[in-house]
């Protein structure tokens, strides 16, 4: 990979906008590359019992606590597979072929998977965190999600900081299409300037059972015209400001939308909440970009 300079103009942009986005971050060739680590992943799933992962249900059956699984929970040291609910049948059999089966693998793929660590600590993202002004970037964890054709799920209207709370500097989204990202398909839609009217719920670890988490209210209700669609070409990265409220819609179409995503908090003089599901582990340092190494 060569290295690309970050310039003002994307700390400006996520100031004013609460996201800012960066065309051609990475090339065709490297998305390809990407896309075909993400597929091999579900050629290696595992025999467990499947996850489902959704945001709908949480917000339907959960109004105030959304019980998350032991799968997710342990998930931050780990390359865990969550499926698209309609994937699988009411005892949780698949139904459909595994290579569209999946809403998401994560939360280590930066950390364990040799193709994303690569990509997450390379000096383009060293660059870029250089041009936030980012002191002690570290990465806290990565996605790749599928939003798979017909099947790939809404993700709701939320903040990430409402599960990776950081005081007084927000985490920050590093969102990176690895396929072109179209109304039709499920791209993102943001809340421009939503970054600015503060927090508006969290999920936090239950105080009776640390192992748990539960929101501490129910969901805000956004209007749908608080939002603006946000198609980009494949290879875009779109930085997310950890306050600004953004979703994507179910993928509708025939193609798929693959993107690669890894949060990354700022270590210095801010505070990472314990109440966060996610939190550093033995087998989960939160590794300083500036220092870490893309090799393995
Ligand atoms: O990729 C998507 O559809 C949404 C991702 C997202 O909102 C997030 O990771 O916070």
């Amino acid at each position: 990979m060569s290295s690309r300079d970050g310039t003002e103009v994307e700390r400006l942009q996520l100031e004013r906008d609460g996201f800012a986005v960066v065309e051609g971050f990475l090339r065709d060739a490297e998305c390809a590359e990407l896309v075909a680590a993400g597929l091999e992943l579900t050629r290696h799933l595992p025999d467990a019992p499947p996850t489902v992962f959704t945001t709908t249900e949480h917000q339907v059956l959960n109004q105030l606590y959304f019980m998350t699984s032991r799968y997710f929970m342990e998930s931050n040291d780990k390359i865990s597979y969550f499926y698209e609910k309609e994937a699988l049948d009411d005892d949780g059999k698949l139904q459909v072929d595994p290579s569209i089966s999946l809403n998401k693998v994560g939360h280590a793929l930066h950390l364990l998977h040799p193709i994303f660590r690569c990509y997450t600590y390379s000096e383009r993202v060293k660059a870029l965190c250089r041009a936030l002004r980012l002191v002690e970037p570290a990465v806290v964890q990565s996605m790749y999600i599928y939003k798979n054709p017909g099947i790939g799920a809404e993700v709701v209207p939320h903040q990430d900081i409402s599960y990776l709370h950081t005081e007084p500097i927000p985490p920050i989204g590093f969102w990176i299409a690895l396929e072109d990202a179209t109304i039709e398909n499920g791209c993102l839609w943001m809340a421009r300037g939503s970054h600015k009217s503060g927090i508006h719920r969290r999920m936090i670890r239950s105080p009776e059972d640390r192992n748990k988490c539960i929101y501490d209210k129910p969901p805000p209700v956004y209007p749908d015209s608080s939002f603006t669609p946000l198609p980009v070409s494949k290879g875009t990265c779109v930085l997310i400001h950890g306050n600004v409220v953004h979703r994507s819609a179910a993928n509708s179409s025939a193609t798929s939308r693959h993107a690669y995503t890894f949060h990354v908090v700022e270590r210095k003089d801010n505070n990472y909440s314990e109440d966060n599901w996610l939190q550093e582990g033995e087998n989960a340092p939160f590794l300083n970009i500036y220092t870490t190494s893309e090799m393995l």
